[in-house]
């Protein structure tokens, strides 16, 4: 079937609520737009969780930067989501950093690489450092890394074993997750060289293959009887291994 042209003038509308992580920082300090992470320059969503590119995403914005950022276990370290690469689109950007209308969980991984720079994030082994899904007020991760710019952080655990890692940073948009494919996926890759003295992992994942689509927290309503986004009164269960704790 052919899409109409008036369709297709539409569609930048449909896309403008999407988003791209394109920054990093250690303990608030930001090491710059696209610094240390690879960015694609498409804002769009993966919404298959056995897409081949579920793990770092694809393509990215040339040249990828070639930068390690130094973290220390125990770090504050967060990365920075916005609506296009640079953050907002035009002044006074409402789906910046993201459309309010993306609830879900903020989550963060790691894998350990011999060289961050070249890896693609294919078959690497992966585990949770951190996740922020919803609280009992009824919001979320996404509600509070609006709430701090686009900015998402956490706490790299004190017992992470140093060396050099891919740091995964994903959103699951879970608007229209009520049908299966419909959670959207965004993800970002950091590229991290760990120093201390840790030396716990925890139970690893594969990118694709940690998520199913009728995980309860992929295949998901998050709307109460008032079809507000806060919850169906039923906790919300991130996706994914248990988190690392030291
Ligand atoms: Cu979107």
């Amino acid at each position: 079937m052919k899409i109409s042209a008036t369709i297709l003038t539409l569609l930048p509308a449909l896309t403008t609520a999407h988003c791209i992580a394109q920054r990093v920082r250690v303990n608030g300090a930001d090491q710059g737009q696209l610094v240390g992470i690879r960015a694609p320059t498409s804002n769009y969503p993966i919404q298959n969780v056995n897409d081949g590119n579920i793990a770092c995403n694809s393509g990215y914005s040339q040249p990828v930067s070639n930068k390690v950022i130094d973290v220390k276990a125990g770090d504050k370290v967060g990365v920075q989501w916005g609506h296009v690469i640079g953050g907002a689109q035009f002044a006074g950007d409402k789906d910046h950093p993201i459309a309010a209308s993306h609830k879900g969980p903020t989550i963060f991984y790691l894998a350990k690489v011999d060289d961050p720079v070249t890896s693609t994030g294919k078959g690497l082994s992966w585990f949770k450092v951190a996740e922020d899904g919803l609280d009992s007020s009824g919001k979320w991760g996404v509600d509070r890394m609006i709430a701090a710019g686009g900015w998402s952080d956490f706490t790299l655990p004190s017992c992470v074993a140093p060396g050099k890692y891919l740091l995964r940073a994903e959103i699951i948009a879970l608007h229209s997750a009520t049908q299966q494919g419909g959670a959207q996926f965004y993800m970002g890759c950091a590229q991290i060289n760990v120093s201390g003295s840790g030396s716990k992992t925890a139970q690893t994942v594969s990118f694709p293959g940690a998520y199913s689509a009728t995980d309860p927290g992929i295949l998901v309503s998050i709307y109460d009887s008032k079809g507000q986004p806060v919850g169906n009164g039923q906790p919300y269960k991130i996706p994914g291994p248990a988190k690392l704790t030291c």
